[in-house]
């Protein structure tokens, strides 16, 4: 018995002895290693286990190249598209049920979630579309992953703040990312590396219900800074789950125009989804290429304007407004 191990040591070992994948054998045996002290004392027992991660690792090896390349795709629908990443046990799955029509399998056990799953989540009048993406380690990610991850206009990182690695849990997603040129950021970077996409990430740190949680919080937050936001919450309150369509579209950056045809009554239904800061030329366009063309100005009906007020083609736009388009 190796001196001076933490009691998560012996946690995950016991964890060790019941897993049946290899993906969840590498996880919990990485894990053991962040946990390990480094000192003479543990040389020998961390030789040994990096030793079976090596092994684990070329089996995986071996088994990709073996695998004939399946493409994983998952077709865009609603407003804007956002993937819930993160390493396993996060939540995601949870999440997804609680947000969406979707239903994964929920479970404690890590890798619950193999393929990409999606769900739409209503938000007002309209739908966001919601994927997760199986579990994302140190050691492992399917190689479809990022692809998905690529074409999302949000991600969102899901961590349980009760994890004993959380720190390089969340390390060892972006980095795997970064080997794909996924960059997940909060604002713009102020250089852009040429081919690599740049993703607006937020974090949600799951689990604040259970004690440990609790006692991460702190440092978890210190440790992300303002590097991300965080929004701290439990995927098992109601009240949590509540706040989160909104946070989700306001992260989105997009908003809702309605259009009307001049003489027709309005009816705020399908509305155009446009970034923020568009303006009434990028609403016409996004309508029709010949409305832009000749659109001189628009009438608007919506907070902050006057009903019918006329607006000029490089107004910008305010989310929920409603446009009617005067050509010449
Ligand atoms: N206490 C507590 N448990 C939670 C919460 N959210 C999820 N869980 C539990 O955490 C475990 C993992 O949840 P999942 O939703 O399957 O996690 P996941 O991120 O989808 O996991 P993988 O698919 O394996 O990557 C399950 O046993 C859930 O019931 C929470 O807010 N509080
Ligand atoms: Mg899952």
């Amino acid at each position: 018995m190796p001196t001076n191990v933490p009691p998560q040591y012996h946690e995950a070992e016991a964890r060790l002895r019941q897993a049946k994948t290899r993906e969840e054998k590498l996880a919990i045996l990485e894990e053991m290693m962040a946990i390990m002290p480094k000192h003479k004392g543990t040389d020998k027992l961390r030789s040994e286990l990096n030793q079976r991660i090596k092994k684990l690792k070329e089996a995986q090896e071996k088994e990709k190249r073996g695998a004939t390349r399946k493409a994983v795709y998952v077709p865009r629908e609603g407003a804007g598209q956002i993937v819930l990443i993160g390493p396993p046990n996060g939540g995601k799955s949870q999440l997804l049920c609680a947000l969406t029509n979707a239903t994964p399998e929920v479970a404690s056990y890590p890798f619950t979630t193999r393929i990409p799953v999606p769900g739409m989540m209503p938000f007002e009048d309209i739908k966001i579309q919601l994927i997760e993406v199986p579990a994302i380690t140190a050691s492992s990610m399917e190689i479809w992953a990022p692809e998905i991850i690529r074409s999302a206009d949000l991600a969102v990182i899901v961590v349980d703040l009760s994890s004993s690695d959380l720190l390089d849990s969340v390390e060892a997603v972006k980095n795997q990312l970064e080997k794909h040129y996924i960059f997940l950021i909060k604002d713009n970077p102020e250089e852009r590396k040429i081919g690599a996409t740049y993703l607006n990430t937020i974090i949600f740190a799951n689990k604040v219900d259970l004690t440990e949680a609790k006692e991460n919080l702190q440092i978890f937050q210190e440790w992300v800074g303002n590097r991300y936001d965080v929004f701290v919450f439990s995927a098992l309150n109601d009240d949590d789950i509540k706040k989160l369509p909104a946070i989700l579209f306001e992260k989105l950056r997009i908003i809702r125009i309605y259009t009307k045809a001049p003489g027709k009554k309005l009816e705020k239904q399908d509305p155009l989804i446009l970034p923020v800061n568009s303006t009434v030329l990028d609403a016409a366009a996004a309508l029709h290429k010949e409305i832009a063309k000749k659109l001189k100005y628009a009438r608007v009906w919506g907070e902050g304007v006057r009903d019918g007020q006329q607006i000029a083609r490089d107004e910008v736009l305010k989310d929920k407004w409603a446009l009617e388009f005067h050509t010449a």
